[in-house]
């Protein structure tokens, strides 16, 4: 038997009944420290999420991903799923890179959980940093180049599934608008400052940072 349970931002989550109020699945998996208590006081420390949240959030994990991590694999499907008609696997290799803290390969739920507390229940602030830091700045120099940019609306016409012939110009003249729209003071990059001045103008960006309606 299976439930939805909402979190209080919205998102709703399925788990199994039988999965409830088991303390012991936290401590029970070699991804946690044989005591869980520690590890979900310091969870619970670090993120926007209660103790009871992280529990919940945990039991989904662990029914989804019964060996405790996720791998790339997993998200590639995922998308697989969600973006049919597209070919999906770098924009699920990016996403994928960003949720992986420690570039292990691997998600950990402590990964995930860090990552869904900035997104779920970040500021805006906080998201568009994210977003700017773990997935635009794809080589984590601290600002984007026009190639990064191009590199990030590829993957996503990619994945929504643009058509070839009309990609190329496409591709193109979104870098170009989105770029200089960025770029406040020409000089070729896009800082962290430039950034979330722009966006935070923008009221479809910030409406989609609060509804988080966006392509992630
Ligand atoms: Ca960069
Ligand atoms: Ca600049």
């Amino acid at each position: 038997m299976s439930e939805t349970t909402s979190l209080s931002s919205g998102e709703k989550i399925v788990t199994t009944s039988t999965m409830m109020d088991d303390p012991e699945l936290l401590g029970a998996h070699p991804v946690f420290p044989s005591t869980y208590r520690p590890f979900l006081d310091e969870l619970c420390e670090k993120t926007k999420f209660t103790k009871s949240e992280i529990r919940f959030l945990y039991r989904g994990f662990k029914q989804e991903c019964p060996g405790g991590i996720v791998q790339e694999d997993t998200f590639k499907e995922i998308y697989q799923k969600f973006f049919p008609y597209g070919n999906s696997t770098v924009y699920a290799h990016l996403v994928f890179k960003a949720f992986d803290i420690t570039s292990c390969g691997a998600i950990t739920f402590k990964d995930m959980i860090l990552t869904l507390s900035t997104l779920l229940r970040g500021s805006n602030r906080e998201k568009l940093k994210w977003i700017f830091s773990r997935l635009y700045d794809l080589n984590g120099n601290g600002f984007i180049t026009k190639r990064e940019l191009c590199d990030i609306i590829t993957a996503i016409h990619d994945l929504v599934g643009v058509s070839k012939q009309a990609e190329d110009r496409k591709t193109r003249d979104h870098v170009d608008r989105i770029f200089s729209k960025f770029d406040a003071n020409r000089d070729g990059i896009v800082t962290i400052e430039e950034f979330l001045e722009s966006c935070l103008k923008d009221d479809v960006i910030v409406k989609s940072l609060q509804s988080f309606s966006t392509t992630l």
